[in-house]
């Protein structure tokens, strides 16, 4: 019997489970190349540890191993129900979070190495935590898509360690209660956006005023759940556009809420102007919620996970 010991923990509303122990070993090299391999050659241990009966389409995991870019005190490769992820945001809060309740981290400043590029994220005394994540930019303004049965959508193509569709006019009140109404639309319109020459494009963003007037979002992520946190890589996503439209000063605070009504504080600052380039920041908290370690057993016949 194979044993697995995990951290959770939730950013927001959103879980992260950190692999402590047992998890596959990668072997070296830059860390795009060791998430190919690990969706290539290891792809039962993500559906072990994060899918049913162990997690939920909603979990998503964290797999540490050693950095490669130089300066980076760690590596990570977080995963979800369908695959690994290029960065996750409230997945590095969480992480974050976790190495400090087990006593690992100290508040300061750590380098973490990603599949998609160096972060930073640094500890607060009060136990918040802020991410320097990968460079960001929009790639597409103003794409029309033609979605089945709600008409034509307009949107924007943007980069935030992650690639994002963000969608400002729609038809929709962001509200829990409308979960299965958003979930359905956002499905086909992420259809949409890839039949129309973005098939890179996998978690879908729609934005509408909270009641508090902050901007309130909704999150279709890869797999078919909706993020409970803001998502860090997509506030990354709509920083980058809201800087290209002019409509946010650099290092001026945004405040993004969840569909849940947690919230993430972000800021920017301009790399390359003219390519519209950002390094955003992302300020968030995450609660450390349990610990476990989870047994394979091969007589078990959903030991791998149900995966779709
Ligand atoms: O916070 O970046 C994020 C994220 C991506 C998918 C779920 N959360």
């Amino acid at each position: 019997m194979k044993r697995i010991s995990v951290l959770d923990s939730h950013t927001g509303g959103e879980p992260t489970r950190l692999v402590l122990d047992g998890g596959p070993d990668l072997g070296g090299g830059p860390l795009a190349e060791r998430a190919v391999r690990f969706k290539n050659e290891f792809d039962r241990y993500r559906s072990a540890i994060v899918n049913e009966p162990r997690g939920s389409d909603v979990v998503v995991g964290a797999l540490l191993v050693p950095p490669h870019t130089a300066g980076c005190d760690l590596g990570v490769i977080f995963f979800n129900n369908v695959g690994p992820l290029g960065m996750c945001g409230h997945g590095t809060i969480g992480l974050v979070a976790s190495l400090a309740h087990l006593g690992r981290l100290k508040p300061g400043r750590i380098g973490l190495d990603t599949p998609v590029g160096a972060i930073t994220a640094e500890l607060h005394a009060d136990g918040r935590v802020t991410i320097t994540n990968v460079p960001s930019h929009r790639r597409a303004h103003d794409v029309v898509v033609e979605v089945p049965g709600h008409g034509a959508v307009r949107g924007d193509v943007a980069w935030g360690g992650n690639w994002f569709f963000l969608v400002e006019q729609h038809a929709f009140s962001l509200e829990l209660a409308q979960i299965d109404g958003l979930v359905d639309f956002t499905k086909r319109l992420r259809r949409a956006v890839n039949a129309q020459g973005f098939p890179e494009v996998d978690h879908v963003e729609l934005f509408a005023p909270a009641p508090s007037g902050v901007s309130r979002n909704f999150v279709l992520c890869p797999g078919g759940a909706y993020d409970r946190s803001p998502c860090g890589t997509g506030t990354s996503a709509k920083l980058a556009c809201l800087a290209a439209d002019g409509k946010l000063a650099e290092d001026a605070e945004w405040v993004q809420e969840s569909i849940v009504g947690s919230r993430f504080t972000g800021r920017y600052r301009w790399l390359e102007r003219t390519k519209g380039a950002i390094a955003p920041t992302i300020t968030g908290e995450a609660h450390v919620c349990g610990e476990a370690t989870l047994f394979l057993d091969e007589r078990d016949p959903f030991c791998w996970g149900i995966r779709a």
